[in-house]
C-alpha cells in the first residue's frame, strides 16, 4: 500500500435490503472472505436479539407481545445506540465492521406502517422515524440488495414474522427507494450521507458475492482517512 495506513481507520459497511434479498447470506460470506484474506473484521446484525432490548423486539416480531408502534420504533433505535460507541472504537482500532441491516431498515419498516382502516395514510411520519437515529455512527458504504417480489417469492416467500406480509413489503420497498434516492442526491443540512449503492441481488449467490467484494475490498485495503461520521448531521 502506497499511503500511510497508520492514520487511517477501518471502514463501516452496511448491507441493507428487502426481505429474502440475501443480507444474512452475503454479510456472512463477506465476513468469511475478509478473514480468509487476513483482514480483521467483525460481523454485527440489527436487530441484535441477544440484548435485553433485543429480546423485547424479538418477542414483538414473533407476535409473542404487543407494543405501541412508537415504543417499538424507539426500541429498534435504542438497540443500535447500545452498540454505537463499540462500533466507533472497533473502527478506530482497525477492525472492519460488516453490519446486517441498520437505521435505514428502522425508517423503512416503521414509516411503512398504516392503519388497517386507512391503508393509504402512514401511522408514523417519515421524519419522526428518522429522528432517533440521527447522530449514530455513519456507515462509509451502504449496499442495498435489491430483489423483486417475484424473486423473493421464489426463495420460499416471506416468513412468519409480523412484517412479513406482501403489502407491507411493497411499502417498505418504496420507502427504501425514497431513502436511497435521497442518499444518492445528497440532502441539504445533512452532510453525513453514506455512499448508497444498489446491488442486483436477484443473481446467483456467487455473482452477488463477487459484486459485493469488488465494492467493499478497495475501502478495506485503503482504509478511511476521515473520522467516523455521525448519521444525518452536519
Ligand atoms: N426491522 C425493523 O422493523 N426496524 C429495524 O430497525 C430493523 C429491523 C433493524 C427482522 O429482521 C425484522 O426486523 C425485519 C425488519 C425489521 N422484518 N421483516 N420483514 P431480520 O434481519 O432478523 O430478518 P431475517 O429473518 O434475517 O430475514 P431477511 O433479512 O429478510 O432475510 P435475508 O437475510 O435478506 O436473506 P437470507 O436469509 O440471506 O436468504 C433468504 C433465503 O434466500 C435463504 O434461503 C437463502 O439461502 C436464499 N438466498 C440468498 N441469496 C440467494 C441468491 N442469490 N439466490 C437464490 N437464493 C438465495
Ligand atoms: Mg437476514
Amino acid at each position: 500500500m502506497a499511503h500511510d495506513t497508520q492514520k487511517r481507520r477501518a471502514p463501516f459497511i452496511v448491507i441493507e435490503g428487502l426481505d429474502r434479498s440475501g443480507k444474512t447470506t452475503q454479510t456472512a460470506r463477506l465476513h468469511e472472505q475478509l478473514k480468509a484474506n487476513g483482514v480483521e473484521a467483525s460481523l454485527i446484525k440489527f436487530p441484535d436479539r441477544s440484548t435485553p432490548i433485543g429480546k423485547m423486539i424479538d418477542a414483538y416480531l414473533r407476535s409473542v407481545s404487543e407494543l405501541d408502534d412508537r415504543a417499538v420504533h424507539l426500541l429498534f433505535s435504542a438497540n443500535r445506540w447500545e452498540l454505537a460507541s463499540k462500533i466507533e472504537s472497533t473502527l478506530l482500532a482497525g477492525t472492519t465492521i460488516i453490519c446486517d441491516r441498520y437505521a435505514f431498515s428502522g425508517i423503512a419498516f416503521s414509516a411503512a406502517k398504516v392503519s388497517p382502516a386507512e391503508p393509504s395514510s402512514p401511522l408514523l411520519p417519515f421524519e419522526w422515524c428518522r429522528a432517533p437515529d440521527i447522530g449514530l455512527p455513519a456507515p462509509d458504504l451502504v449496499l442495498f440488495l435489491d430483489i423483486t417480489p417475484e424473486q423473493a417469492r421464489a426463495r420460499g416467500g416471506y416468513g412468519e414474522e409480523r412484517y412479513e406480509k406482501e403489502e407491507m413489503q411493497a411499502r417498505v420497498r418504496a420507502l427504501f427507494g425514497q431513502i436511497g434516492s435521497e442518499m444518492q442526491r445528497g440532502s441539504e443540512g445533512a452532510e453525513n450521507m453514506p455512499r448508497w449503492v444498489v446491488v442486483d441481488a436477484g443473481r446467483e449467490m456467487e455473482v452477488v458475492e463477487r459484486n459485493v467484494w469488488d465494492l467493499v475490498y478497495p475501502l478495506v485495503e485503503e482504509g478511511i482517512a476521515e473520522p467516523v461520521g455521525k448519521l444525518w448531521t452536519r
